[in-house]
């Protein structure tokens, strides 16, 4: 912990001040997702008690269910974002279509990307989940926002990060000046400066992959896998742990703590998909962190950060966390 306490706001302005990265209306952006994420953590906290649990009837555009908390997250950030004069538009995993900001308020010149709940199938179970968010500028100064707008590569990212709602509620930031960490303070309502230059180590002993799509891989992720598991054994010399929590935010984390490589490869349940996680809510930005944090992200053939989108909800491959591990997953799919 940083000596004086250094609130998310004073960050802010001080990394305006000293790189010039966060003009005004970015920081009222990145301070109303924070807020947003504030209210989003306390209703998972209540749990039970606050009727947030379950599934609803409704299902998103990737046909997947939505759970009330999907539903509750999302309009939380959607009306907490809107009438603040910093966005041209939204974009969600959960909304079929962007956002435009309503004709009633100013519009801003940034692009807000999120998946409001990330990890659902641990909602019920108590068990992490988190917030992904993705700014990009919007590239025209002509009034009308359209989905294209949104198709920029994530190397064009302006600020990224993510909260994880566990055990404790921590927000994670870059805006292209290294990775940093806040610990929500509950009793004082604010984000806390915790942890600064968050760096992944380049070499690890941890994979996370969901090894029950095992005979479905392709492959260079079966090898990879493979030798990981003969252990001392085998051609790695060392042993791997694994760990999958099914909730990306969680598994990121843990990698921007104690490093790891985090794998989503494409597999053959559904050939035709280029892999299950989206790359504009979730690989884009969590790559970006991992980069920020000197790891590295590629779908397996090429970086992340340089695919340039042909759809909003686009899926892709991720490979990301330690930079020798992914380095070495790639080449195997060379
Ligand atoms: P979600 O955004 O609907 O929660 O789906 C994304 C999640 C990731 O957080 C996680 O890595 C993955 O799906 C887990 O998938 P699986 O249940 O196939 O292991
Ligand atoms: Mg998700």
């Amino acid at each position: 912990m940083p000596a004086s306490r250094v609130s998310l706001t004073r960050y802010l302005i001080e990394q305006e001040r000293d790189h010039g990265t966060i003009p005004p209306q970015l920081r009222l952006l990145l301070e109303v997702v924070a807020r947003s994420c504030k209210g989003i953590s306390l209703s998972v906290t209540k749990g039970a008690l606050g009727d947030i649990l379950g599934a609803t009837e409704s299902e998103n555009v990737q046909g997947e269910v939505q759970k009330k908390l999907d539903i509750i997250a999302n309009e939380v950030l959607i009306e907490a974002n809107e009438w603040g004069g910093h966005l041209a538009a939204m974009a969600s995993e959960e909304m079929d279509s962007i956002h435009v900001i309503p004709n009633r308020y100013p519009q801003g010149e940034y692009l807000l990307l999120f998946d409001p709940l990330d990890g659902s199938s641990n909602i019920d179970v108590n068990v992490s989940i988190g917030t992904i968010f993705s700014v990009l500028k919007k590239p025209t100064n002509s009034p009308a926002v359209t989905e294209a707008d949104f198709l920029q590569a994530g190397n064009q990212q302006v600020a990224a990060g993510y909260c994880v709602y566990g055990p404790q509620t921590t927000l994670v930031l870059t805006v292209g000046n290294g990775v940093a960490m806040f610990t929500l303070d509950r009793e004082q309502g604010s984000f806390v400066l915790t942890h600064e230059n968050v760096k992944v180590p380049e070499d690890t002993q941890e994979f996370a992959i969901n090894m029950s799509n095992m005979r479905h891989w392709d492959t260079p992720v079966k090898r990879y896998v493979d030798e990981c598991l003969a252990g001392t054994e085998g051609p790695r010399e060392k042993n791997f742990n694994m760990r999958w929590i099914a909730s990306m935010v969680a598994d990121v984390h843990r990698i921007l703590t104690r490093g790891g490589v985090f794998m989503y490869p494409w597999d053959k349940r559904e050939p035709n998909k280029p892999g299950k996680l989206r790359l504009m809510y979730e690989a884009n930005p969590m790559s970006w962190l991992i980069e920020q944090a000197g790891g590295a992200a590629t779908n397996g053939k090429q970086r992340i950060l340089d695919i340039k989108p042909d759809a909003l909800h686009q899926r892709v491959s991720v490979i990301l966390g330690s930079k020798n591990e992914v380095d070495r997953v790639t080449e195997y799919h060379a």
